[in-house]
């Protein structure tokens, strides 16, 4: 394989499959085969779904919704990845959305008790790309999840996406308020936009590397 100065491999990754499994109201592990698992967090129209159908190179993979909220169910895809000559297969879990006021009081107190067992003791996951609209501070709802990521021991990858929506200018500024009100780095907030594409290959390369072996 031919090596950059840096050691690191030059290939890029890329999706040759991608294809819907199941959707499971509730987290069942015994169903599923055990490939890497990815999750996908945010709060309701924060841009997941387009976010992996971005990811996927498929423009309807998971249903972007005009009605938010609407899915409360994981929906689960399987992704084929290559890099070079190596490839990955793991899973893309589409979380349901929190924070949407007009869910009913009923579902949305659901939906921690459904996400906290998906993720308990959860083997198989290896990241939850946690999402941000680059427009808005991080709201009470996005700073329990990260507590709950934390607490079940799963880390994530901060995005803030729809980046395409404001100029570059107003970027740092952006990023420097989700950072403090997350209290994480700036450095580690990647600006994405499902529109243009921008931080897809990045994240990508990202994924594949956590697959692991
Ligand atoms: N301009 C722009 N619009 C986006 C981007 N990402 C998502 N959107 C739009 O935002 C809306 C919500 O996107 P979804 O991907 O359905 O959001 P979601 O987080 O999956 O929503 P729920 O599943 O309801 O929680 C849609 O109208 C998308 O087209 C982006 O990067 N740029
Ligand atoms: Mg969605």
């Amino acid at each position: 394989m031919s090596q950059e100065s840096n050691g690191n491999p030059v290939e890029k990754t890329d999706v040759l499959d991608a294809k819907f499994v199941i959707e499971m109201p509730r987290w069942r592990a015994g169903e599923l085969e055990a490939l890497p698992q990815f999750c996908f967090a945010g709060r309701s129209n924060v841009g997941k779904s387009s976010l992996l159908n971005c990811l996927a190179g498929r423009k309807a993979l998971a249903r972007t919704s005009s009605t938010p909220g609407r899915t409360q169910a994981l929906i689960i895809f399987e992704v084929l990845l290559r890099r070079g000559e190596q490839r990955r297969r793991a899973h893309f879990v589409d979380l349901p959305g929190y924070g949407y006021a007009k869910v009913p009081k009923s579902v949305r107190a659901n939906w921690g008790g459904m996400v906290e067992g998906y993720l308990k003791g959860n083997g198989s996951l290896r990241t939850a790309i946690l999402l941000f609209d680059i427009r808005h501070s991080p709201t009470e709802n996005d700073l329990e999840v990260l507590d709950l990521l934390a607490r079940n021991r799963v880390s994530a990858i901060p995005v803030a996406t729809k980046a395409d929506k404001i100029g570059r200018n107003q970027r740092p500024r952006q990023i420097k308020e989700i950072a403090a009100r997350t209290q994480m780095p700036p450095a580690i907030i990647r600006a994405f936009s499902a529109q243009t594409r921008e931080g897809r290959q990045e994240l990508l390369d990202d994924l594949f590397e956590l697959c692991g072996e």
